[in-house]
């Protein structure tokens, strides 16, 4: 039997559609994504969530003219199936696919990029100033969720919203959940109010008042409603303390509190249930006429119409692949490499069992950095502070003030949202707060949002910085032990995923600061000298490639940098005299990164020897299935390095036929 979503091309055929077929359309569309992303995986769970709200959204509204804002964008796949992107949904994150996320360079539905969260309010902010400006009369509309209200950005936006335009339309979709549980006042706050008699009356009333009237003078109704009855109702709502005696009791001083958005000159209505298709789109069609910035506060579940995600929302905010029918993901094999993320995490209790004034800092991501291992085993040296980079970083340096050594772990990415923070706070006060850089290489199915490319580039430009890349995992619980044994900033970068698989130390050693390490040395016998300078994980492949030419008569020496900064001077000018040619490689941009300070240093010290740069181009990668596709596609390969060095030195021949093997 044909589905109705076979027949949708674009937003103009959900018009298209009575109720009863939207709500078949909806049925479909759960099953395609819970079909669709079994192979490759995704984020399953937020997108289940908004099947209804987009649904209602393109009912609703007419994309591209009217505007659409997803923060983080993650829950964006409805919507794609949906403007003409659904005989390519099941390409989704992979190599010349879909992207995971909104980008305006794949539709014109997607009218804002985003992958990093708290960014949508400002961004449709300054979209509806400038249709004022222009006069035109399309609508904004942007979707958040609960924890995107934890960052700090939002709370600008929504500080700078009513002063600013009339005509702005907010969706709260509230699911309780970050990707971990959401934390944090404003989660109680929400809670409360979801959670409140008063409120769960006015929301059933609500939805009866809705269901009274024909569309035409539903709107208008609404209107009068959500001025009256409403804001009576919400000023009525026990955010009191209970106990009028009892200030402070409810942690808000005791004043009580009427709506949070009422009081930012917002309109605001809910809480709705973000599930009931006629109710959105009733509410959708009240908040397109209104003439004051209104939120509407819908209540719906991640994971809806799939019990695996119901039952672990967490592990389903996003994910590989999985069973369809169970949810079952593949077991891992028993002797693989551990992650990189939970060598971090484990490394935290080892050291919080040695030092009590080492605490664990994450803002929001306890799994996918793996300090979850440390909320686990201990507690209360454990801190999630939300969606919140910036205040992350300044939260650790008030600590570090105190003699505490807390250890912030941040993606790569993320943590660019801190940079004054880090220069400001941190590194101008030199204290001693340790930065765990996850994902500091590439994000490969995730892509350009969430590839962290720059973190060389922008820490080596500060003073007082430590900074360092394990080449496997050992030898990041070396760096974390050594760093907890410093008085200044310390930065740690290392990729995302599995680890080198060579043993762990029962307990981490202290390592020299600013000191390289030789792995393999010239042999002195004959042939070109190359020296291979492979940092982090390229280091693998600087061994690889020393293996391939050395067979091809090179002679070659291999050295682990451990640090982009201090940068061992002694070693790199040693080699750098002693070498015909120097390679350094690194999981980072060229510009501005490990291989330019090398450059740098030789030519401050006059060494003259050619220098080849192994690294990513000065553009946004792309996303893809796997990162080794992507390495190899922009060079950062052992037949890409083995080439260069060739012909460096003229070896023409074989330069020409590995290059032919490679873009076979
Ligand atoms: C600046 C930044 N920090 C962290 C993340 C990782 N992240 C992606 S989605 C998400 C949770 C978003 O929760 P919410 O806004 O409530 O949306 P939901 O997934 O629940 O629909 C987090 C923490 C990010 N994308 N950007």
């Amino acid at each position: 039997m044909s589905r109705y979503l076979d027949m949708i091309d674009g937003p103009e055929h959900v018009k298209k559609l009575t109720l009863p077929q939207l709500q078949e359309l909806a049925g479909e569309i759960r099953t395609e994504l819970i079909e669709g992303l079994a192979k490759a995986g995704g984020h399953l769970g937020p997108n289940l969530g908004v099947v209804e709200l987009t649904v209602a959204l393109h009912r609703v509204f007419n994309t591209p003219k009217d505007n659409f804002v997803w923060d983080v964008s993650h829950q964006v796949y409805v919507h794609k199936l949906l403007t003409g992107r659904k005989n390519r949904f099941r390409t989704i994150r992979q190599t010349d696919g879909l992207n995971g996320f909104a980008l305006r360079s794949e539709s014109p539905h997607d009218s804002f990029g985003a992958g990093h969260a708290g960014t949508a309010l400002s961004a449709a902010l300054g979209m509806a100033a400038a249709r004022d400006k222009l006069g035109t009369d399309e609508n904004i509309v942007c979707i958040f969720g609960d924890a995107a209200l934890t960052n700090g950005i939002s709370f600008e936006a929504i500080n700078n919203l009513s002063c600013t335009t009339k005509r702005f339309i907010g969706i709260l979709n509230d699911n309780e959940w970050s990707i971990a549980k959401n934390v944090g006042a404003i989660s109680s706050y929400l809670n409360r109010l979801i959670t409140h008699p008063s409120y769960n009356k006015l929301a059933k009333d609500f939805e009866a008042f809705v269901r009274r009237f024909p569309k035409g003078e539903l709107a208008l109704r609404l209107a009068h409603k959500a001025e009256e009855g409403l804001k009576g109702a919400i000023n009525d709502v026990g955010m009191r303390p209970k106990n009028e005696f009892a200030l402070g009791g409810d942690g808000k001083g005791g004043y009580g509190s009427p709506v949070f958005f009422e009081e930012m000159g917002i309109r605001y209505l809910g809480p709705i249930d973000g599930h009931n298709l006629p109710l959105l789109i009733s509410t959708l069609e009240f908040a397109k006429q209104c003439d004051h910035p209104i939120v509407i506060h819908i209540l719906t579940q991640k994971g809806k119409g799939f019990e695996a995600a119901l039952k672990f929302p967490e592990k389903f905010h996003g994910l590989g692949p999985y069973d369809a029918k169970t949810g079952d993901t593949p077991t891992v094999k028993t002797g693989t490499a551990p992650n990189y993320q939970d060598v971090m995490g484990q490394t935290m209790v080892k050291l919080c069992q040695r030092n009590n004034f080492i605490v664990g800092i994450t803002a929001a991501m306890p799994s996918g950095t793996g300090m979850k291992h440390l909320e686990k085993a201990m507690p209360n040296r454990y801190i999630d502070v939300g969606i919140a980079e910036e205040h992350a970083v300044i939260f650790a340096a008030g600590m570090a003030t105190k003699g505490f050594h807390p250890v912030v772990a941040i993606y790569s990415t993320f943590l660019q949202r801190s940079y004054d923070c880090i220069h400001h706070d941190v590194c101008l006060q030199d204290l001693p707060v340790i930065f765990c850089m996850d994902r500091s290489g590439l994000s490969a199915n995730d892509g350009p949002t969430h590839h962290g490319l720059f973190d060389i580039s922008y820490l080596r430009c500060l003073p007082n910085v430590i900074a360092m890349a394990p080449a496997n995992e050992d030898e990041l619980a070396d760096m974390m032990f050594t760093a907890t044994h410093q008085n200044h900033p310390v930065f740690i970068r290392y990729p995302r995923g599995t680890a080198e698989g060579v043993p762990i130390k029962d307990q981490p050693a202290l390592i020299e600061i600013g000191k390289a390490v030789v792995v393999r040395n010239f042999s002195n016998q004959s042939g070109r000298k190359v020296a291979l300078f492979g940092l982090g994980p390229m280091n693998t492949i600087a061994r690889q490639a020393a293996a391939q030419l050395q067979a091809d008569g090179y002679d070659c020496a291999v050295i682990n940098p451990r640090f982009t900064k201090p940068l061992d001077a002694g070693t790199h000018e040693f080699y750098g005299r002693a070498a015909d040619v120097v390679v350094t490689l690194e999981d980072h941009v060229l510009a501005g990164g490990y291989g330019s300070s090398v450059l740098e240093l030789f030519s401050e010290k006059s060494v003259a020897t050619q220098v080849v740069r192994i690294g990513w181009p000065d553009q946004f990668i792309e996303h893809a299935s796997t990162q080794d596709e992507l390495r190899r596609k922009y060079g950062l390969s052992v037949e890409n390095t083995v080439a260069k060095v060739k012909a460096v030195f003229g070896d023409v021949r074989v330069v020409t036929e590995k290059l032919a093997a490679t873009s076979a």
